[in-house]
């Protein structure tokens, strides 16, 4: 009975100086496995008069029973002592300083997209899009395009069979609105839009544009005249002036071609207007009443104006770029700068 008193007293003193989980796990071995201190005593067990068997059987496995009590006691303690140390460890100062943190820009042609967007907006316009392949019905035919015309030779249009075609302007969009939108309409049809181009400074075979459309009752040239006036402005600052000059578009009669001040000399002349001081921005006209007929609306009761215009010429123009092809190919150092 003194031996069980002393191996379990050795055993737990033992345990009480155990700091390690390596050390606890060897030490239950030591006490509790098949060749263990206290396993050890109850092979002994033969020895005793069976008549003290039971008791000392009790006082092994209370002896066994208070060693398992504390070893699960002082594992459950090094186990949480190691996950608060961990813890401690992985502590982070979310309050340092941390090094600089280089900001993304948006892409020049989207931080022009949005001032004209966000110009037409206040005016009243509308964002309407539209599908990149289109039925020649909309992209052409109602639009006043007609089957002889150049723009629909294949050299200059993408086919994707006799009877559709990938956009090569956004006017489309602007067909479907009035088709299905009673007037007043005034909408701007931003998007990508596609013609075979070969690729060089100046052309693309995918750009950007956006198309501006305005129809009610009695709507005029000057109406025109004021909106582009006020996009320009927007855009390049509010002493650049606009010139008009006759023009031609099958879908709008009549058309004009507008300059703006050059925004890089401010019209004192420059390479960019290569010495003009002003420099062609964009298209625009009187909706033809051909087209108002063909989408549905009274020419005798309506009338609208519509432009459009290059959202890459824009761009260029106003940040000094010479070369369209900066614009598509994500090379940093050219974004960089439009911050
Ligand atoms: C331009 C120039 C002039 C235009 C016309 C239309 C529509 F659908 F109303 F007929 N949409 N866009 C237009 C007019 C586009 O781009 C240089």
């Amino acid at each position: 009975m003194d031996q069980i008193t002393e191996i379990l007293q050795q055993a737990l003193s033992e345990l009480r100086s155990t700091d390690t989980l390596d050390a606890l796990k060897e030490l239950r071995v030591r006490v509790l496995g098949k060749k263990g201190s206290i396993s050890t005593l109850m092979k002994g067990m033969g020895k005793l008069a069976p008549e003290e068997r039971p008791v000392f059987g009790q006082k092994v496995n209370e002896a066994r029973t208070a060693f398992e009590t504390e070893f699960e006691a002082k594992k459950n303690e090094l186990e949480n002592a190691i996950k608060e140390a961990k813890l401690a460890s992985e502590k982070i100062d979310v309050t340092l300083p941390t090094g600089a943190v280089e900001k993304g820009v948006l892409h020049p042609l989207t931080q022009v997209y949005r001032e004209v967007r966000d110009v037409c907006m206040k005016l009243g316009f509308n964002v309407v899009e539209g599908p990149e392949m289109e039925l020649d019905k909309f992209n052409f035919e109602l639009l006043n395009i007609p089957k002889e015309h150049p723009a629909r030779d294949m050299q200059d249009t993408f086919y994707i069979n006799p009877e559709i075609v990938l956009r090569t302007h956004t006017s489309p969009v602007q067909a479907r609105t009035m088709l299905t939108n009673k007037p007043p309409i005034r909408v701007i049809c931003p998007g990508k839009v596609y013609r075979q181009d070969d690729v060089d400074a100046t052309h693309s075979p995918v750009f950007r544009q956006i198309e501006g459309l305005v129809i009610d009752k009695g709507v005029t040239f000057a109406d025109l005249r004021a909106m582009i006036d006020t996009i320009l402005k927007a855009l390049y600052g509010e002493d650049t002036q606009t010139r008009f000059r006759p023009g031609f578009f099958p879908f709008t009669e009549p058309s004009a071609e507008v300059d703006a001040t050059c925004s890089l000399c401010k019209g004192k002349g420059c390479p960019a207007c290569k010495g003009a001081g002003m420099i062609e921005v964009l298209g625009c006209g009187m909706v033809n009443p051909r087209v108002l007929e063909m989408c549905g609306l009274d020419p005798e009761v309506y009338s609208g104006y519509a432009f459009g215009l290059g959202l890459d010429r824009l761009s260029n123009i106003k940040y000094g770029v010479t070369d369209i092809r900066l614009n598509y190919e994500n090379d940093v150092r050219f974004l960089r700068q439009f911050r």
